[in-house]
């Protein structure tokens, strides 16, 4: 089964696995790094069940990374596996957010420029006058997908908001491509017949069981 992949990706030390980790334990008191498994270089949370914006709980599976540096192929393998990213940078590190911004392009040359899964996240908001790049700044730069918020991992503020800005953005993209079906149904009504196509376009949907 296909399941939502979000691929965390930034410079080293830019606050990646500590924002990952509010988000979750923030999501799930209880969370513990049992149903992970994790390595030096990556760490991964498979089949996480999430609430998302619509109140319908999904799976979803995150892939925090590191030493993209060192390791530079398998920063295109992250990208082709993943169909979800938040691209952190450090605001009070200016080389951090360059290497975002690369970051973000090669995301589209690799997937396209009708891609829209990306948030841009400016963390560390509490370094206060050692920032080194204005919100300004990046708003305009992530004009592209408009997709981006500011974080503190440290003091847990805005944690959850790259997250949902993705899960939205997610749900405004199924509601498209279903207005899309259901258009192309209407002209060629007799020519269709899969009642679960719709469907295709949710695949990691899942029900939960009530008593
Ligand atoms: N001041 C401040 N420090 C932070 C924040 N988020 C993370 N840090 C600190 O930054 C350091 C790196 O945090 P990590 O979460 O390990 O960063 P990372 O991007 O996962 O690092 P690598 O995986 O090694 O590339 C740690 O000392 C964190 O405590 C933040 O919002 N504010
Ligand atoms: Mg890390």
């Amino acid at each position: 089964m296909k399941v939502l992949k979000v691929v965390i990706l930034g410079a080293e030390k830019v606050g990646k696995s500590l924002l990952l980790d509010q988000f979750l334990k923030a999501n799930d008191p209880v969370q513990k790094r049992s149903d992970c498994s994790s390595s030096k270089d990556v760490y991964i949370v498979n089949g996480k069940t999430i609430r998302f914006p619509d109140g319908i709980h999904r799976r979803v599976d995150f892939v925090d990374t590191s030493d993209l540096h060192e390791f530079p192929a398998m920063k295109r393998v992250y990208i082709e596996t993943g169909n979800a990213f938040v691209i952190v940078y450090a605001i009070d590190d200016k080389r951090s957010y360059e290497f975002a911004k690369s970051l973000c392009d090669e995301i589209y040359s690799i997937k396209g420029n009708l891609f829209t899964n990306i948030v841009l996240v400016g963390n560390k908001i509490d370094t206060g006058s050692k920032r080194r790049v204005s919100t300004a700044e990046a708003l305009a730069d992530s004009n592209r997908t408009k997709l981006f918020s500011e974080t503190s991992a440290k003091l847990c503020v805005n944690i959850g908001c790259p997250f949902i800005i993705l899960f939205n953005n997610y749900l405004q993209n199924v509601m498209h491509n279903r207005t899309d079906i259901q258009t192309r149904r209407k002209t060629h009504s007799k020519s269709v017949s899969s009642p679960v196509e719709d469907e295709r376009d949710e695949p990691f949907r899942i029900r939960l069981n009530t008593i």
